[in-house]
């Protein structure tokens, strides 16, 4: 047993607080802290995204409201939220490949939510082997929960104006979240030291860079519009995306990490550097060359050998997201001449080919007018 063990069963909510987190460091989680189990801050702005139709196509949003808004519906009688961060990059920028399409970086290592999920269900079966009756929900990206608000109240970070969580010392936004909601008693304990309750510091000013920067101005301060989001449009949308995307999601081929890379708090730092990258998420593959993902068949795909978030992506959306990035790749005068017309005769055939999928060769079409080819 180790020395953390013994304090999971105890008596005492703040000695059970500290053996979890103390269980939280052995797993390797960046950061945890613990939140009390009460209803959003935000309900108004919530609703609010759902009624002006931010969410776009992704309908389960609209779903299950006061379960999202309040953990205590979701799981009755629930008393806490442990919440954790893992840190999957560390902000470096990339090499850029002209004729490529870059994955976010949060896709480009073993999938985050069987990482966190594992750890999480392992501590939480130990805490329910000691608290039997009691009730647990794990949830990474799984459940209705706002998982960053929960983040935010146990000190895991700041919301910035892109909407992401900003972790302390350097870490930047680069941090997928998990929680626990329980109905065991655990102390509040923030991971920045702070009082519990406190009001969350804003970490924007007068900062716009996120916003100012968006290929696709989908940021308002503190609101994403996720129907121009780069990447609920690459990795959320299973089929059409409308063309006037075509040439704007620039290089991005699956997720986009643009507003995160303007971040100041997400550059890479020396203090950031106590808290590595976990190795799970070490890079298999940052990009794509276009001209090949254009003509991505089922067993391409297959040959591939993908891994983590990618296998969510059918050929179809390959051959789709590849073309809305072919519109600004054509354009790129770092893409060599030949590799242009390459490129261009490949949109060109996509376009044409009636074999295709109508809302992939509409992309491709699109992406033709957009680059004025
Ligand atoms: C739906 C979803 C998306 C959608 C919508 C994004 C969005 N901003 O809501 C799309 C597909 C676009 C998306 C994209 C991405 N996502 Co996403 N996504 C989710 C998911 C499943 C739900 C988010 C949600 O509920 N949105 C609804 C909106 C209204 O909620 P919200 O933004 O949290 O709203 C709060 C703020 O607006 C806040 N607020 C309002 N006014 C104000 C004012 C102030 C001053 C403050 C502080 C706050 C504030 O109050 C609202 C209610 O709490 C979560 C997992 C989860 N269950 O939480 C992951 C999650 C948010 N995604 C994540 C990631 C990694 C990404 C991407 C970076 C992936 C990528 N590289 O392509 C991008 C980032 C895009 C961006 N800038 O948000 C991580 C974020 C980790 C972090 N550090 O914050 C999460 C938490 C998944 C996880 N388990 O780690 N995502
Ligand atoms: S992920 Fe890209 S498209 Fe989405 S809000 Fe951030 S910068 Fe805009
Ligand atoms: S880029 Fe600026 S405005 Fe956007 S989240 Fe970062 S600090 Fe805030």
């Amino acid at each position: 047993m180790t020395a953390s063990a013994g304090g999971l069963a105890s008596g005492d909510p703040a000695e059970r607080s500290r053996a979890v987190l103390a269980r939280c460091a052995e797993h390797g989680f960046a950061l945890a802290g613990i939140a009390e189990a009460r209803a959003s801050d935000r309900a108004g702005e919530f609703r609010a995204w759902i009624a002006e139709a931010r969410h776009g196509g992704m309908h389960y949003l609209a779903e299950a409201v006061e379960r999202r808004l309040d953990p205590r519906v979701l799981v009755p009688g629930a008393r806490s939220v442990l919440c954790v961060a893992d840190r999957y990059a560390d902000g470096r920028p990339d090499a850029r490949l002209p004729g490529h399409g870059r994955i976010a970086r949060y896709a480009r290592g073993e999938d985050y939510h069987t990482v966190i999920r594992a750890r999480l269900e392992s501590l939480a079966s130990e805490l329910s082997a000691a608290h039997s009756g009691e009730r647990f929900r794990t949830c990474v990206d799984t459940a209705p929960i706002l998982e960053r608000e929960h983040a935010e109240r146990a000190g895991l970070g700041r919301i910035g104006k892109h909407t992401l969580l900003i972790g302390p010392e350097g870490l930047g936004s680069w941090l997928v979240l998990g929680v626990v909601v329980s109905t065991v008693e655990l102390a509040p304990v923030r991971a920045d030291g702070l009082a519990s309750g406190s009001p969350p510091p804003d970490p924007c000013g007068m900062c716009t860079r996120c916003i100012d920067a968006c290929p696709t101005e989908a940021i308002t301060a503190w609101s994403v519009d996720a129907s121009r989001c780069v990447s609920a449009l690459t990795i959320e949308e299973r089929e059409e995306v409308t063309g006037a995307f075509a040439g704007r999601t620039l290089d991005w081929i699956f997720g986009c990490d643009t507003c995160q890379e303007v971040c100041p708090h997400s550059q890479p730092t020396v203090r950031a550097r106590r808290a590595p990258v976990h190795e799970a998420y070490r890079a298999h593959r940052s990009s794509v060359p276009l001209l090949e993902a254009l003509g991505w068949t089922d067993a391409d795909l297959e040959a591939a050998r993908l891994n983590g978030v990618l296998r969510r992506a059918s050929a179809a959306m390959w051959r789709r997201n590849a073309a809305l990035a072919a519109g600004a790749a054509v354009a790129d005068p770092h893409l060599p001449r030949e590799d242009r017309g390459a490129l261009v005769r490949a949109l060109v055939d996509r376009a044409s080919d009636t074999a295709e999928l109508p809302w992939v060769r509409d992309a491709a079409a699109a992406a033709i007018g957009a680059a004025g080819a």
